[in-house]
C-alpha cells in the first residue's frame, strides 16, 4: 500500500512537471512567448531555442544554482565584449542581458529582427570562468517550415 501510495505520488508529480513545461512553452496571449532556461550546475537548460523572426520572446530565468550567473544574449560582437569586460551587473537595461543571483529567479524579453532570419544568435554566462566552462546556449532563428 505504501509503496502504490509513492508511486502514486511520482506520477502525479510527472504529471504536474509535463503541465508546467508545457505552459512555460505555450505563447502569453500578447504576442510573447514565454521559454524557460534553467541554470544548473552552471549550464542551460535548454541550450538551444528555436524563435521566429521578429517574435518576442520574454525569458525566464531561473538559477538553480548556490552561486550568481547572468544570461546574456547577443552576437558574436556582444559576447565577446562581455567575456572581455568588466561589466558585472545586468538589470534589465538592455534587452536580453540579465544577471541572475544565486537561487533566485529574473525575466528579459528579446524581440528578434526579421533580418535574423537564417542566423543564430548566442546566450551565454560571462562571469569569469563560465564561459570557458561552457556555461552557453543558441537561438536559431528560423520561420517554421
Ligand atoms: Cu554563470
Amino acid at each position: 500500500m505504501r509503496a502504490l501510495r509513492l508511486l502514486l505520488v511520482v506520477a502525479l508529480c510527472g504529471v504536474a512537471t509535463l503541465v508546467v513545461v508545457r505552459a512555460a512553452g505555450s505563447p502569453a496571449g500578447d504576442g510573447e512567448r514565454t521559454v524557460v532556461v534553467t541554470m544548473r550546475h552552471s549550464r542551460f537548460e535548454p541550450a538551444a531555442v528555436r524563435a521566429e523572426p521578429g517574435e518576442r520572446v520574454r525569458f525566464v530565468l531561473r538559477n538553480t544554482d548556490p552561486i550568481d550567473h547572468e544570461f546574456i544574449l547577443g552576437d558574436d560582437g556582444v559576447q565577446r565584449r562581455h567575456e572581455q569586460g568588466r561589466e558585472r551587473e545586468h538589470h534589465g537595461e538592455v534587452p536580453g542581458e540579465r544577471s541572475v543571483a544565486a537561487g533566485q529567479e529574473a525575466v528579459t524579453t528579446y524581440a528578434f529582427p526579421a533580418s535574423l532570419d537564417g542566423r543564430a544568435l548566442e546566450f551565454a554566462c560571462h562571469l569569469p570562468g563560465h564561459y570557458a566552462y561552457g556555461m552557453r546556449g543558441k537561438v536559431t532563428v528560423q520561420s517554421a517550415a
